[in-house]
């Protein structure tokens, strides 16, 4: 069978393209039982003509799009802008996963996959083939005659070495690590034990029965890394697991294997909680070059009750000074417009960031995700204003909430002001490049500085 394989990244901001890590395993499990696989990336703005193009050249038998909650609007427009073709289209991802009632409603859809997708995929697909019935193939929610068949879930895969690597190939990688600073991402885990309540990780964990937090042997990772940066231009790794740092002796004989092995540098995701100097040195001299920690909002109490992330500012403000003592870069991610914040809440933010002095930060304006604890605050509170739920801006930098202490006004300028906050006075380098990158215009001028945007990132983070 001939399998199109969707990507929607439209209106995402940054100015990468980037990998898809579901995508791209679903791909190689299906190739490696001799179905066919193609891809078609949509990056910029809503455009359905490369897909419909697509389609007319490929000529699949079925239509495979991966979902965010943010790309569901397009996504339903696409379906419908390609309804003609009459060909049997199915979702997974995240938001279909959570939110998997979608089906009934939407039009053009025929079926869903709730959770992991490899091997229920592959059943459909042989299904379809031999023309046998696909209502009761487990993940898989099929529409037929107006009626919706709802199948549990199979068990979370529990060796993920069983499966084969993720297809590169599928994509053209080497553009995308082009892209994306000549970095190569990798993920050596599924899932993550924690609970924020702005996180579909709260509700992705439910899905199915099972172990949610799984890593893959080191050996298996490593073994890819090195595959990876034989075959494409490589500068560095970027390990993009939700928290690689979770179990402890994974992390040393990661960094001891990696260390004897590999010569790129490397980044991480991680969590306070996880750190300690030991931890932190042992990175550095794995060639870890920097690590990235959601800090998110700034105020302890707030953190705490509204997102459910317990970790003191005492102890964050330690894991920073901690990382740049062993000479590692720091970069944190921060939300402003969470339901229940105000501006002065918001100014923790700020006050916390100014304090640690990260080598960079990423903010984000907060996005609400069905299937999470702060979805329901929002729906139970009527914080979202459903007339602007379908309307079309970049990912994350505006809001649809209506929130009574924080209007949205307000979160805009904080956004845009933040970094500008946080590193005025400190560093003015920084403070003036993210002022920049953060402003109305930032957006068109990433773009316009995308051939040089490698430099400009080198020289930002700098020093500590
Ligand atoms: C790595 C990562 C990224 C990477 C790579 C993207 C990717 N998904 O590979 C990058 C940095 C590019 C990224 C970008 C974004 N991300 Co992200 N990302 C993750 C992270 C940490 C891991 C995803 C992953 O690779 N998992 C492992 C793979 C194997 O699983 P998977 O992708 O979910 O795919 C499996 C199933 O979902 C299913 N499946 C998926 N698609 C399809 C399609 C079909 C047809 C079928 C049958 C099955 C199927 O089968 C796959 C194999 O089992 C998750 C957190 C998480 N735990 O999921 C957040 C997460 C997916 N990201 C999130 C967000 C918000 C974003 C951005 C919107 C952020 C932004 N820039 O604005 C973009 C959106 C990009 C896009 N257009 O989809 C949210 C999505 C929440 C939501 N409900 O919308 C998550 C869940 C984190 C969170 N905060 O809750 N992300
Ligand atoms: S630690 Fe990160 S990935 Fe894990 S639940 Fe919280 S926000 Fe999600």
């Amino acid at each position: 069978m001939r399998v199109l394989l969707v990507y929607p990244d439209i209106n995402i901001r940054g100015g990468a393209l980037s990998y898809h890590y579901g995508l791209g395993s679903l791909s190689a499990v299906l190739k490696k039982a001799n179905h066919q696989t193609s891809l078609q990336y949509l990056y910029g703005n809503y455009d359905p003509k490369p897909l419909i193009q697509k389609i007319k050249e490929y000529k699949p038998d079925i239509i495979g799009i991966t979902t965010v909650s943010f790309q569901y609007k397009y996504i339903k427009r696409l379906l419908q802008d390609i309804s003609h073709f009459g060909i049997f289209t199915i979702c997974g991802g995240p938001h279909i996963s959570l939110a998997p009632y979608e089906l009934e409603t939407a039009e053009y859809l025929n079926a869903i996959c709730v959770g992991e997708g490899e091997y229920a995929l592959l059943e459909l697909v042989n299904a379809l083939e031999q023309n046998r019935d696909v209502t009761n193939i487990k993940n898989i929610w099929v529409k037929k005659d107006g009626r919706v068949y709802s199948n549990p879930c199979r068990p979370f895969i529990e060796d993920l070495d069983s499966l084969p690597f993720v297809d590169r190939e599928l994509f053209d990688f080497q553009k995308i690590v082009n892209s994306d600073y000549d970095r190569a991402e990798f993920m050596a885990s599924r899932g993550c034990p924690y609970s924020c309540t702005y996180c579909s990780n709260s509700g992705l964990r439910k899905v199915a029965e099972g172990k949610y937090v799984r890593f893959r042997s080191i050996k298996n990772v490593i073994t890819e890394i090195k595959d990876v940066i034989s075959r494409y231009k490589v500068k560095s790794i970027y390990l993009n697991d939700d928290v690689f740092t979770i179990n402890k002796n994974y992390v040393e004989e990661f960094c001891k294997t990696y260390g004897r092995e590999i010569e790129h540098p490397f980044e991480i995701n991680t969590r306070v909680e996880n750190l300690s100097l030991p931890i932190l040195q042992m990175l550095k001299n794995a060639r870890c070059y920097r690590i990235a920690m959601g800090l998110e909002q700034g105020d302890e109490k707030f953190r705490k009750e509204v997102l459910n992330r317990p970790m003191s500012n005492r102890r964050i403000e330690e894991a920073f000074t901690q990382a740049k003592q062993v000479g590692l870069k720091t970069k944190t991610f921060n939300i402003v417009g969470f339901p229940f914040e105000t501006y002065d809440i918001h100014m923790s933010t700020v006050m916390l960031n100014r304090k640690i002095q990260p080598s960079s930060i990423v903010i984000y304006i907060f996005e609400p995700y069905p299937g999470t604890p702060l979805y329901e605050a929002c729906i139970k509170n009527n914080f979202i204003e459903k007339q602007r739920e379908d309307e079309e801006f970049v990912s994350r930098t505006d809001t649809i909430l209506k929130l009574p202490m924080f209007p949205r006004k307000q979160i805009l300028s904080c956004y845009r002001r933040f970094p500008w906050r946080v590193y005025r006075g400190k560093s003015l380098k920084r403070a003036l490049l993210f002022k920049i990158y953060y402003s109305k215009y930032g957006e068109f001028i990433i773009k316009l500085m995308s051939p040089f945007k490698k430099y400009i990132q080198r020289f930002a983070i700098k020093g500590n």
